[in-house]
């Protein structure tokens, strides 16, 4: 550490104690071991008070033009506990050159695990089939039909974003013997088996919407994808596919979805992700049987939220050591 004044450093959510310590041992801290969430207001006016030389947040927060103003030059880094960084101006972090450091391939597969969770309990309505055993539904009808889902086995799958996470996911549904995957997205990717390149097809997104049985949302919501999923996008899709989306709710245009599953224009949906976050618990998705809702948990797993919290901290302390960080978010080709 060049200077003997301490980096400061605001931490806005709460953290394993482990972690924070090794952040005291280099930054003055600017935490508060309580898990309550702090609104935008009093985040911003915590750093009118303590002005840090950085942040380390939660993907919910959101570091926008008036934040970073707030901050103002003294501001050098910031540290997203995430993997997804739309939720930062990255256009004003440039013209500040603020550094960014975030949190990839740690929770691939906590999301990924995560996503076939979702996957299957929408297709096969395990809330509506819970609910059934507690309000005594259970045993009352002999229609053999009863509860039935939709089956995995012969499917076509459609990913849309085939990087880690979509990939992972993919390699995840491999054994439940699909039929194949689709996948669309900027560009196509190279696969070296030959069960691979039978397995996987790059596709225009309207056909992969035309040919799934269920469609997985696993791609970066920026200017490109923000509402891709539409009325018109349901419209082309097939009235039982079933729509995952584990990346972020501004993808799907949430009118659009209630109508689209109130209608029968598709068969269910099953969500990790909304607008807003949490979902006001009277949103007329809550109200149908045929959406799954699940709190953003993707990567709320043991592990994968340690080695978030790990990466953070290196981040943090090879900056202000002058070093590279493990992972630096390259911002002109984000
Ligand atoms: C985070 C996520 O838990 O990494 C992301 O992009 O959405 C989640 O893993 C969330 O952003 C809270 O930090």
């Amino acid at each position: 550490m060049t200077s003997a004044v301490r980096p400061r450093l605001l931490v806005v959510h709460q953290m394993p104690t482990q972690f924070i310590h090794a952040l005291e041992r280099v930054f003055d801290l600017d935490y508060k071991d309580t898990s309550t969430r702090f609104t935008h207001e009093q985040i911003l006016s915590r750093i009118r008070a303590n002005p840090p030389d950085a942040m380390l947040f939660p993907g919910q927060t959101k570091i926008d033009k008036e934040l970073l103003t707030t901050a103002g030059d003294k501001l050098k880094m910031l540290a997203t506990f995430s993997v997804g960084f739309d939720h930062i101006d990255l256009k004003e972090c440039k013209k500040r050159g603020i550094a960014i450091g975030y949190t990839p391939g740690v929770l691939t597969d906590g999301v990924a695990d995560l996503a076939i969770a979702l996957l299957l309990a929408t297709s096969r309505r395990v809330a509506e089939a819970m609910k059934a055993v507690r309000n005594g539904q259970w045993g009352q009808s002999s229609d053999i039909m009863w509860m039935c889902g939709k089956p995995l086995v012969n499917s076509t799958i459609g990913i849309v974003g085939l990087g880690q996470i979509g990939l992972a996911i993919a390699r995840r549904l491999q054994p439940f013997s699909i039929e194949r995957i689709l996948y669309s997205g900027t560009r196509e990717k190279q696969f070296d088996s030959e069960n691979d390149k039978r397995m996987f097809q790059f596709v225009e997104f309207n056909e992969l919407l035309r040919q799934s049985d269920f469609v997985i949302i696993a791609c970066a919501l920026n200017d490109q994808t923000r509402h891709m999923f539409n009325k018109q996008a349901f419209e082309q899709m097939k009235n039982d596919a079933i729509l995952i989306n584990i990346a972020r709710g501004g993808i799907i245009n949430q009118e659009a979805l209630y109508d689209a599953l109130k209608n029968g224009q598709i068969q269910a949906a099953g969500l990790d992700v909304t607008t807003p976050e949490p979902l006001p618990t009277d949103h007329p998705l809550l109200s149908l049987e045929n959406c799954t809702i699940f709190p953003h948990i993707g990567s709320a797993d043991v592990n994968a939220r340690h080695q978030m919290a790990q990466l953070c901290v290196d981040n943090l302390l090879n900056f202000f050591s002058g070093k590279p960080m493990v992972h630096e978010l390259k911002i002109d080709s984000a």
